[in-house]
């Protein structure tokens, strides 16, 4: 690897900059879905009003902007829009209609998320994603959101990391509804691939030349021992079904591929089962190993076996003391950069996330904004790290 501090980073002209977050873990007070039920039950964290950007959305997309960026990723939230199976809340609309139309203000390129885990209660209760007869609702939803707000999106992901959520919620059953259920999942899974299909094709029908696509996590597997055919078999086996089965399941309903990267895995097989090793390095505050150079490998392997434009549309690092955020961010630039000058169409690249903010069953603990919030006053405050993106725009 160059020198990281000298290098260059030559982002093509138009490249996205940009932030993302996620309704249920910014807005506040999202009493209509699935988690806030469970919270009431201290099941998970209570998320509360948390960093109230739903009434601070303005503020958190100025300093979006005073930090250097030109780009958010957002979600919309199902159940503000859809509070009660067929009930639209038109004052919800109003509110995500103005939110987009002031980021656009503000310069920023919109990127949508339809759903990022939380299902409203009403469709909770119907079994949710589990249930092959629901995936209609979610392709209504969709049609509306096409039909009402459409004009304030530039792009589009219809659902975020489903590998990640079938996982959580039904092979770990640590997320709602907490089933630890292989065969759950394996519905489930197949079925957010039909929703993913069903969306793709509502939306377009309002809206032809939208460009939709999923967040895909996507995590880089190496075999602990090179020359050992047990690893690699590890590796192979863990990349077809955890990287590349979903996208292979909506490949000809994606316009461009999202990916979502935090994770590196150094993997052998043996008398123990499928193990994980290499596990010292520099490590997250979620006990993540950071591995900046698995981004160009993931990359590089996306525009291979599709070859299509590749949004960067998560990747972040909980980092409270805020000394790692920088060269994190740096070190994964570059990393795209390489991947962009061989060939690689990297249109963009959204750092999870804008703020602080309710991070799913560790709560508010940990930190990944560019932004840290004080919960108790509102306050924001700029981290230092965050000056990267102005230094990266006068190098490029
Ligand atoms: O906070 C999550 C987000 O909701 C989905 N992607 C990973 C982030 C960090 O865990």
């Amino acid at each position: 690897m160059k020198d990281k501090k000298q290098t260059p980073i030559n982002l093509p002209n138009g490249f996205l900059l940009g932030a993302a977050t996620s309704s249920h873990q910014v807005e506040g007070n999202n009493t209509n879905n699935d988690w806030w039920h469970y919270e009431q039950q201290d099941r998970v964290p209570r998320s509360g009003r948390g960093p109230d950007h739903w009434h601070r959305y303005e503020e958190d997309y100025r300093l979006a902007k005073q930090i250097g960026l030109n780009a958010m990723r957002i979600s919309i939230e199902w159940s503000r829009i859809e509070p009660r199976e067929g009930k639209v809340d038109v004052a919800a609309i109003a509110h995500y209609k103005r939110e987009l139309q002031y980021m656009k203000s503000q310069g920023l390129t919109r990127m949508v998320t339809l759903w990022h885990f939380t299902l409203p209660q009403w469709f909770a209760k119907q079994g949710g994603f589990a249930k092959r007869r629901n995936v209609k609702h979610f392709a209504n939803y969709a049609k509306l959101i096409a039909q009402e707000l459409g004009d304030e999106i530039d792009l589009w992901n219809t659902i975020n990391e489903p590998e990640v959520y079938t996982y959580m919620s039904s092979l770990r059953g640590l997320w709602p509804p907490f089933r630890k259920n292989p065969l759950r999942g394996l519905w489930l899974f197949f079925n957010l691939a039909a929703a993913h299909r069903a969306a793709y094709q509502a939306i377009k029908t309002v809206l032809p030349h939208a460009q939709i696509s999923i967040a895909k996590n996507n995590v880089y597997n190496e075999p602990f021992r090179s020359d050992s055919w047990l690893d690699r078999l590890a590796v192979n086996f863990t990349d077809w079904y955890g990287n590349y089965l979903f996208l292979n399941l909506v490949k000809n309903q994606l316009d461009f591929i999202g990916l979502n990267y935090y994770f590196y895995h150094s993997l052998t097989l043996g008398f123990a089962g499928l193990q994980q090793k290499n596990l010292d390095g520099p490590k997250s505050d979620m006990g993540w190993r950071t591995f900046p150079e698995g981004i160009y490998h993931l990359i590089m392997e996306l525009h291979r076996r599709y070859n299509k434009p590749i949004y960067i549309t998560e990747n972040g690092i909980a980092n409270a003391r805020d000394d790692m955020r920088q060269d994190f961010i740096r070190e994964h630039l570059e990393w795209c950069d390489k991947a962009i000058e061989e060939g690689a169409d990297v249109k963009g690249y959204f750092y999870w996330s804008l703020i602080d903010n309710y991070e799913w069953a560790d709560g508010y603990d940990r930190k990944f904004g560019l932004i840290e919030i004080n919960y108790e006053t509102q306050e924001r405050t700029i981290r230092p790290s965050a000056e990267i993106f102005k230094q990266i725009k006068k190098s490029s």
